[in-house]
């Protein structure tokens, strides 16, 4: 017998091409906007939004549907300082003796450097874990597929959630990142992905002038 079960495809709106070109064309214009940023306000973002956004990074594709990722939300500030802590002795290390210089020379036009006051001061920080295997509650291990992009992907639409909600992010990746497992409290088969900072940008955020690819160098039609 067949484990597959099938419904009707009920959600799926069609669109004039009048009104597909309209839409494509408004959400370009809009995601357009998203800037990564580094300077955070501290002001607060009710939890419910985060956890909205959250959802909407749920319902991304995943290997077999195995959804192989967690979230956690940080928003304790003794939890904020001690993974900037653990950030910045890492990213210390990259700055001064890791890093070879062709990387430094690439990172430049971000002006990025060791300190990540944002870890701190943002209201929440996204800790995102991908699943090498999961675990049923059996203890049977279920190994995962495509787990990293999917994730990416999830990730994708959380940072297009989230600038839809109308806060800013920074994809932040100190690297490693292992700490984030102790600090988290979380399981040896989740592995930190990335760190997403979340939250209003300051008053007075300032971004670097850098430009993205035109669509003839990002996309070839054949
Ligand atoms: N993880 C470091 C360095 C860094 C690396 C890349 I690739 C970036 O796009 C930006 C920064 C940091 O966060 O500063």
């Amino acid at each position: 017998m067949t484990k597959t079960k099938f419904i009707p495809l009920e959600n799926y709106e069609k669109y004039s091409e009048d009104e597909m070109l309209k839409r494509s064309q408004t959400f370009y214009d809009d995601i357009k906007r998203r800037r990564t940023v580094r300077d955070f306000s501290d002001k607060s973002v009710p939890k419910e939004v985060i956890e909205n956004c959250i959802k909407a990074a749920g319902t991304a594709p995943s290997g077999a549907n195995l959804q192989p990722w967690h979230f956690v939300v940080i928003s304790n500030p003794e939890l904020k300082k001690k993974i900037r802590v653990a950030a910045e002795v890492e990213e210390k290390e990259f700055y001064t003796e890791r890093a070879p210089k062709e990387w430094l020379e690439v990172l430049e036009p971000l002006g990025t450097d060791a300190h990540k006051p944002f870890l701190e001061t943002a209201p929440y920080l996204i800790a995102i874990f991908h699943k090498s295997y999961d675990v049923l509650q059996d203890g049977r291990k279920i190994k995962q597929y495509y787990a990293i992009e999917s994730t990416g992907i999830a990730t994708g639409i959380l940072i297009t959630a989230i600038h839809n909600a109308g806060l800013v992010s920074l994809t932040h990746t100190p690297s490693p990142m292992n700490f984030l497992n102790d600090i988290l409290n979380r399981p040896k088969n989740e592995r930190p992905f990335l760190l997403l900072v979340v939250g209003y940008p300051s008053v007075d955020a300032k971004v670097p002038d850098i430009k993205k690819k035109s669509l003839q160098e990002i996309a070839s039609f054949v």
